[in-house]
């Protein structure tokens, strides 16, 4: 693949035949359904279903279909099992590994026509929905019977519920509501075989035999076509507040974060970590007027949610006192309507945004131990300035090494903005980077997968036998090796 020369197409997967496209277009009906880029030529329709949203991965299907019914997954996947045809689900296509887009002429089968709301229990607070439904329009029906979708990312807008469960994502809200492997009870999905998972529960407690639908939550589509979820949604907090600080080191981020979670305790939502160099290329990236006046080497944003506007408010207050006199915080705002509080969140949420700005970007989403959560940015970009990688003017491919994430999940994206990908870069960033993330037991991928990015260094985070345990199940489910090839393990 032009991404990853030595990756090689599999001559045991077949080619898409006329015939081939003739059963589906005989079983979706030719219209939007399917996108055929064997006949005619549809090579621009289909162009977007090939490339990731970094624009960093590149496959090459001749056919896009989009199944409106979970009995049309399984017709599918059994044809495509029966003839050798290599196949990519693929959701919102907002990932960030290369898992969503196929690797060669892999079939794209696109879930965005399965976008019903299936039930919502007012009473339980459990959601029954189809896996095409955009993350924002579950999160907005569930607003409207007062409660929230357990995840938000900055891929709202676009990502599906489907992939996120196929990825397990992790997201703004995890701190508080936790992963959806605590929030998700039920999974409806397709096998290869065309078998269907019926284990679409909306029980809270079932301790009946193996819980299956875990291995479909950050499966990533290696064994299973998740067709349906069931999930379980808090009340949504009358009180929601947020504010913005500036700190003068890691040392301090780390203070407020143990004031916060000892005096805001049950009501903290959120805590992201910003360096005060993401903040700088927001404003000469993006032009964004910053809440606060002068640098600071750090920023937090922090989300209390509670049911009390005035009993939050109060506690916030002496929160904010409480930090800013005993000068853990250099200086602070706290967002005084929904305005504000969209701004302040766009300060932390436009920063993935930002950083493809100048053409390109490295990205490791690393879990550490939360005290050396920064080491490791000021460490890559120590190597990369000693090597002369990093600077303003073209002559250098970076930009700069910046850190931001989810530090309440001790969760770091450590992100190498470039002008162009460079073997220099790569040569300074891998394994360096992976070596120093094992040094310290911790993960080469904390939220956003193996994809096909990752998949060569799962040894890094992973024991062997953990590894020979996770193919054993991937040859049960999907002996012919058709489920989304080349990725993951
Ligand atoms: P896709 O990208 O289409 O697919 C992702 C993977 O899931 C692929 O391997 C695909 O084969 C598989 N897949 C998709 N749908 C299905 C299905 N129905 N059944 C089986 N497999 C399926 N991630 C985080 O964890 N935390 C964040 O904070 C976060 N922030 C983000 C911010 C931005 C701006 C962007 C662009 C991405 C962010 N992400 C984050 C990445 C996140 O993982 C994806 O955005 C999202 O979870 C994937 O959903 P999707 O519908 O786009 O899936
Ligand atoms: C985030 C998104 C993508 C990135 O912003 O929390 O998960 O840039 C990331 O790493
Ligand atoms: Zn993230």
């Amino acid at each position: 693949s032009e991404t990853y020369p030595e990756i090689k197409r599999n001559s045991k997967f077949a080619k898409l035949s006329q015939e081939h496209m003739q059963y589906f277009q005989e079983l979706l009906g030719s219209g939007s359904a399917v996108l055929d880029g064997l006949s005619k030529d549809a090579s621009e329709d289909i162009e977007p279903y090939n490339s990731d949203w970094m624009r960093k991965y590149r496959g090459h299907a001749k056919l896009v279909l989009k199944p409106g019914s979970t009995e049309e997954v399984s017709k599918i996947l059994k044809y495509c099992n029966d003839n050798m045809l290599a196949v990519v689900p693929q959701g919102g296509n907002t990932g960030l590994v290369g898992g969503s887009v196929p690797v060669f002429d892999e079939i794209v089968i696109n879930l965005q026509r399965m976008d019903k709301i299936r039930s919502f229990d007012e009473v339980s607070g459990i959601l029954v929905a189809d896996a095409g439904v955009i993350l924002e329009v579950a999160d907005n029906f569930l607003a409207e019977k007062k409660h929230i979708f357990p995840l938000d990312l900055g891929a709202k807008g676009s990502c599906q519920i489907g992939g996120n469960v196929a990825t397990n994502a992790g997201g703004l809200r995890l701190l508080r509501y936790g992963s959806l492997h605590g929030n998700v009870l039920g999974i409806e999905a397709v096998l290869p075989d065309g078998t269907v998972v019926d284990d679409l529960l909306t029980l809270r407690k079932n301790n009946t035999g193996y819980d299956l639908k875990h291995l479909f939550i950050g499966g990533e589509g290696t064994i299973g076509i998740i067709t349906g979820i069931s999930i379980l949604c808090p009340q949504r907090s009358a009180a929601v507040n947020v504010a913005y600080f500036g700190l003068e080191s890691y040392e301090h981020a780390q203070k407020a974060f143990r004031a916060a979670k000892n005096q805001l305790s049950e009501i903290l939502s959120a805590f992201e970590m910003m360096d005060g160099r993401t903040q700088k290329l927001l404003r000469t990236g993006a032009g964004k007027k910053l809440p606060l006046e002068g640098d600071h080497p750090f920023y937090c944003l922090i989300e209390t949610s509670g049911s009390n506007t005035d009993h939050d408010s109060e506690k916030l207050q002496n929160f904010l006192e409480h930090v800013m006199e005993a000068e853990i915080v250099s200086d602070g705002v706290l967002a005084q309507d929904q305005t504000q509080i969209a701004d302040l969140w766009s300060c932390r949420e436009g920063v993935p945004e930002i950083l493809g700005h100048w053409g390109g970007v490295y990205k490791y989403d690393l879990s550490l131990p939360i005290a050396d959560l920064y080491d490791i940015v000021n460490d890559v970009r120590d190597r990369l300035t000693n090597a002369g990688l990093v600077g303003d003017d073209d002559s250098h491919p970076c930009i700069d090494v910046v850190g931001y994430g989810h530090m309440g999940d001790a969760n770091l994206h450590l992100n190498i903005p470039v002008r162009r990908y460079d073997k220099e870069v790569e040569k300074q960033l891998e394994p360096f980077v992976y070596e120093w993330v094992q040094k310290k037991s911790g993960s080469i991928s904390a939220e956003h997968g193996l994809g096909i990015a990752k998949k060569p260094y799962i040894g890094y985070s992973r024991s062997d036998t953990m590894i020979k345990l996770m193919r054993q199940i991937k040859d049960l489910y999907d002996p012919k090796g058709i489920m989304n090839p080349y990725k993951y393990i």
